[in-house]
């Protein structure tokens, strides 16, 4: 579907007027009843939609998200700023009782857990559209050694093993809670009732039960939570005491890799050695390559810790290590030969009208509306389609930029979407849907402030 130059137009401002009905005068809400707070990668791609039109505001996105930011430099996935009766949230601070970390923030309420770190890839996206230079260069001279705290603390507390690939504890830490990729580990979880806290969720009052996840894996969310609480947010306690999920997952891997490219590019604006943060990132490009790619399926895979193992499950994240320019060219177009068949239907030239499934759409298990497991995510989309752009598929690219920027008009600014008939999904108003496709709208001269 093509769109008139009018239809964008009035999906342009639709999509302003989600951001700004979620916009809090300091940050943004993912959505106003099922997500009342700010979420640390929705904060990053909101900002990116923001960068387009209001410096000022994607500045802020982050800063205030940044200000929770623990003395060892983890960004936490929730930050909790004003507590809303309206709008309960389950887990709120409360349960993350993250006072019991001495690296907790004093005075702020967060979780415990963190999110894939995209972070300094937003804040070069602000440089990049920014009308005003020197104040641009301020925030990047302001933001900039938090960036590398945050990504201190990975490398530090998340790699033990000096591999380079930083692991997760939590299926809420990939920002893919849901995703088929955790059933292995989340099955072999045998949990007794009373190693579950006592807990209500508060995440089926907005959006139908069918299309969030069940009781099954929220008991297991909650254990996991639970466990790093009584642990009080000690990473070495968490990892030595048997900690049941420690994955090393491909798109946190990925998005971390660009981020240090994207620091490199942040250091040089600001005259500080870009070195570090290319070797780091070379050194991970070259971790994943070695560890998480699976020659059998042709796509990357998550690499289980606590069994040893890789996990080969065909999600839409086995292919994101396109968007940082990992795979070489063989490996790209065994991706795109999958990206491109029914499974995800990426065909440059088929009628298909719908951006890619966030699960192989003839795998077993597949479900068009249940959250991760098969409905279309418009950030994932995304990335994979400046993934496809980079490493040299335009034609691609462009078919799935044009379906990314029909969507709305089909399903509305929704969470997520079915793919089989765009139908929206999930939370209304959702401000990363917004904010991507207000980026992809206005992707015209752009200035390139550091090339
Ligand atoms: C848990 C806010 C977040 C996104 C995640 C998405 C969903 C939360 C939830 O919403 O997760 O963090 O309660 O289900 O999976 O990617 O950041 O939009």
């Amino acid at each position: 579907m093509t769109l008139t130059p009018e239809t964008q137009a009035t999906l342009l401002q639709q999509a302003r007027a989600v951001l700004d009905l979620n916009w809090t005068g300091g940050f943004t809400k993912p959505a106003l009843r099922q997500y009342p707070h700010q979420w640390s990668w929705d904060s990053a791609f909101i900002a990116l939609g923001y960068a387009r039109y209001d410096q000022a505001r994607a500045e802020q996105e982050l800063r205030s998200l940044f200000a929770a930011q623990w003395a060892d430099g983890r960004v936490p996935h929730i930050v909790f700023h004003d507590a809303d009766p309206a709008a309960p949230y389950f887990p709120g601070p409360g349960f993350w009782q993250i006072e019991r970390s001495p690296d907790a923030p004093a005075g702020r309420h967060t979780s415990g857990i963190v999110q894939p770190p995209i972070h300094a890839t937003a804040v070069l996206h602000i440089v990049r559209c920014a009308p005003d230079r020197q104040r641009t260069l301020d925030f990047v001279a302001e933001i900039f050694p938090r960036l590398a705290a945050w990504h201190h603390f990975l490398y530090l507390r998340r790699d033990p093993r000096r591999e380079n690939l930083v692991y997760i504890c939590h299926p809420w830490e990939s920002g893919q809670d849901n995703s088929p990729l955790w059933d292995a580990i989340l099955t072999r979880m045998t949990l007794q009732p009373q190693q579950i806290p006592p807990y209500r969720r508060a995440d089926t009052r907005a959006v139908h039960p069918d299309e969030r996840p069940l009781d099954f894996d929220y008991d297991r969310y909650v254990y996991l939570a639970d466990f790093f609480r009584q642990r009080d947010y000690d990473q070495a306690r968490i990892f030595t005491d048997g900690c049941p999920f420690l994955v090393q997952d491909v798109l946190f891997n990925t998005l971390l890799c660009q981020a240090e490219q994207d620091m490199a590019a942040l250091a040089r604006l600001i005259g500080t050695d870009p070195d570090p943060f290319t070797a780091r990132a070379a050194a991970t490009a070259a971790a994943i390559e070695a560890k998480l790619w699976d020659e059998a399926r042709g796509m990357y895979v998550n690499f289980d810790l606590v069994a040893g193992a890789t996990t080969p499950v065909p999600a839409l994240a086995g292919f994101a290590p396109l968007f940082a320019g990992i795979p070489d060219a063989i490996r790209a177009r065994r991706l795109v030969a999958y990206l491109a068949s029914p499974s995800f239907g990426l065909a440059p030239h088929e009628p298909a009208l719908y951006p890619a499934a966030s699960y192989d759409r003839l795998a077993p298990g597949y479900s068009p509306r249940r959250y991760w497991r098969g409905p279309v995510w418009i950030q994932m989309n995304w990335l994979i389609m400046h993934g496809l752009a980079r490493c040299g598929f335009g034609d691609h690219a462009a078919r799935l930029a044009a379906a990314i920027i029909a969507l709305p008009a089909i399903g509305g600014f929704r969470e997520y979407f079915d793919p089989e008939t765009g139908a929206g999904c999930g939370a209304e108003d959702f401000s990363w849907t917004a904010a991507l496709l207000i980026n992809l709208l206005l992707d015209d001269a752009l200035a390139h402030a550091d090339e």
